[in-house]
């Protein structure tokens, strides 16, 4: 309940901002875009993470304005790296399944991307399966709407929670996000783990014969980006590449990786 009333002042306060986290080509080592995290600092609970209070505005509904801020102040940081002379990069944004029912989605991210002027072929919404399949011809709807601005969609946390194969085809999505426990199963306690790889390899290959982009998140060590990379997984993003950090540590990183 405190947390509620701490939410509710926040946006206000401006004790809402963003890290940015690297993602990197496999083959290459070089970064081609970030992912926006949303981080609150409250003043009497301090740093909480997006786990904690993300559910709590999903519930209140605070979630849409608070979206649209994230929406609005990650494209206007990729603005600033593309007119700052950098190569340009793909921002991704996490959409939470209460935005996606908001009618009002659409317009806002065309506006969006009108008063940034960011080119829409930069931004990338990232969704969770978790609600697609509930209401499958809402999510449809959507989506192909968001597509017709000219973004690409990401399917994040991919093969968790309810990972269902059939709507992978139905949905347009352009990238698919295999959730971090896969690439940390690769190995075990007494090193590789033959049914852990045996099931990122499948997962990559289904990325594939889908021509979407594969992501593996949650990298961390040197021996799962060379695995990954041997196996043709296409993007890295985790803490080996960079760790979320604010947009002035970003930039370093981007330099340093260019
Ligand atoms: O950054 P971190 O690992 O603490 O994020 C925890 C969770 O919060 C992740 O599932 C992430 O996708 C989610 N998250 C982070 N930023 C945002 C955001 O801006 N919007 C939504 N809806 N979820 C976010
Ligand atoms: O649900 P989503 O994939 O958006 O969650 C992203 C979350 O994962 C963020 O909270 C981010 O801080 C975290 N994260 C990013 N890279 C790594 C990593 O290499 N290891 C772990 N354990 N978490 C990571
Ligand atoms: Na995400
Ligand atoms: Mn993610």
């Amino acid at each position: 309940l405190f947390m509620k009333t701490m939410l509710a002042q926040a946006l206000a306060r401006g004790q809402f901002f963003l890290h940015y986290q690297p993602l990197v080509e496999a083959a290459t080592g070089r970064p081609v875009g970030v992912e926006a995290l949303l981080r609150w600092r409250c003043d009497e609970l301090g740093l909480v993470s997006p786990a904690k209070f993300i559910p709590v505005t999903e519930e209140t509904g605070l979630i849409l304005p608070i979206g649209r801020w994230v929406l609005d102040t990650a494209c206007r940081q990729a603005r600033a790296w593309q007119e700052a002379g950098h190569p340009p990069v793909e921002i991704a944004v996490n959409l939470s399944p209460r935005q996606l029912r908001d009618p009002s989605l659409v317009d806002h991210v065309r506006s969006v991307l009108a008063d940034t002027g960011l080119d829409p072929a930069l931004l990338v919404l990232e969704i969770t399966e978790g609600l697609l399949i509930e209401d499958m011809a809402l999510s449809r709807r959507v989506l192909t709407a968001l597509k017709g601005l000219g973004i690409r969609l990401a399917l994040d946390d991919f093969g968790t929670g309810y990972s269902s194969l059939s709507y992978l085809n139905c949905l347009p999505f352009d990238i698919l996000k295999m959730d971090g426990s896969f690439t940390r199963s690769l190995s075990d306690a007494e090193g590789d783990n033959a049914g852990g790889q045996a099931i990122a390899r499948a997962i990559i290959a289904l990325a594939g014969s889908l021509n979407m982009v594969l992501v593996a998140e949650g990298v961390e060590t040197a021996e799962q980006r060379d695995w990954l990379t041997r196996n043709g997984c296409d993007l890295l993003q985790g803490y080996l590449l960079g760790r979320p950090a604010d947009a002035q540590a970003v930039t370093q990183t981007l330099r340093a990786l260019e």
